[in-house]
């Protein structure tokens, strides 16, 4: 009996919802995602987003049309038409596209614009229905002795003082939030770098900061009260906490992800060696042509995720 049961749950594994820990939002009778233009009394959110197996998030909106366009290249879903209407238009504040089963919605930079874009995403997704959702982040990244180029696929998000953790004010108290990532889609997005074989990727720490400038010690902010010194000792430390880049959405974009039951994972190039400079001096189709192998990368997997299906 128990060998049966465990041939049916492997058969048919259980369908993972998309969970939401807020009693209040049952008092209201349509609730309204205004970041997105986008609501339960306004949108058939099942009948829209329903399918939404795979999301892709990243902080520009232009390279999340450029996703969108190359995904469905890849998945052969072309629009004869070429059209990727953006869902968001009723709002300049994020943009959202879909084909199939894969939605890419941008994040804009920092912390706190991705957690206002989280907190409606996962409702979007919890009012639609929608089951075994995937989501990462694609995004850019200042390296750790990395040559420019490498693709990180984080092992573990840590703030800014290397703890693997996400600290917020809430109700005037700091409340502290674990970062854990999905090991096992990190290892097959890792494998699947292997078979690609089209640039260096490595697994490793991500810290995740609330500035560009000094709070990822650079020197060539509008302020700069330390020295050249003073950042090597600390970018020193940051390499011995294992920490391959820096970036600015890990920590919440793994707590939130994992607070409602998401396999989440992060995938970020690196456009510079931080231990060799600050500032970005690579030329404008280098810095894009970077931006698209993350993008490459999580198209093959989703599209052999869709294979084994
Ligand atoms: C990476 O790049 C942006 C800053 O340039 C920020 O959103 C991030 O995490
Ligand atoms: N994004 C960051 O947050 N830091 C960098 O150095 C580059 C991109």
């Amino acid at each position: 009996r128990l060998e049966l049961t465990l041939l049916i749950s492997v058969l048919f594994p259980p369908l993972r919802p998309v969970h939401v820990d807020n009693p209040h939002l049952n008092t209201l009778k349509d609730d309204v995602l205004y970041h997105f233009g986008l609501g339960t009394g306004t949108h058939d959110l099942p009948a829209m987003f329903g399918d939404v197996k795979f999301v892709c998030v990243g902080g520009s909106p232009t390279r999340m049309k450029a996703f969108i366009e190359y995904i469905a290249g890849v998945l052969g879903m072309e629009d004869p038409k070429s059209e990727y209407p953006n869902i968001c238009a009723g709002t300049d504040r994020y943009v959202m596209y879909k084909i199939g089963p894969v939605l890419s919605v941008n994040h804009g930079m920092g912390v706190s614009s991705i957690a206002i874009m989280l907190h409606e995403l996962i409702k979007l997704l919890h009012h639609a229905r929608c089951t075994d959702v995937t989501v990462i982040r694609i995004g850019t990244s200042g390296g750790i002795g990395l040559e420019p180029g490498t693709v990180v696929v984080t092992k573990q998000p840590l703030d800014d003082t290397f703890q693997p953790r996400y600290a917020q004010v809430i109700l005037g108290k700091t409340v502290v939030r674990n970062t854990d990532l999905d090991q096992s889609l990190a290892a097959e997005l890792l494998q699947c770098s292997k078979e690609l074989n089209q640039f260096q990727t490595v697994i490793g720490n991500t810290m995740c900061t609330l500035d560009f400038y000094e709070g990822q010690a650079r020197l060539d902010g509008a302020f700069c009260h330390y020295t050249e010194k003073d950042k090597q000792d600390y970018l020193s430390k940051v390499k011995d906490a294992e920490i391959c880049n820096i970036e600015m959405e890990s920590t919440v974009f793994a707590a939130m992800c994992k607070m409602s039951g998401l396999r989440a994972a992060v995938v970020c190039v690196t456009l510079l060696d931080r231990l060799k400079g600050d500032q970005l001096t690579s030329s404008h189709e280098c810095l894009v042509s970077y931006g698209e192998r993350p993008q490459i990368l999580v198209g093959y997997y989703i599209k052999k995720q869709l294979k084994a299906k």
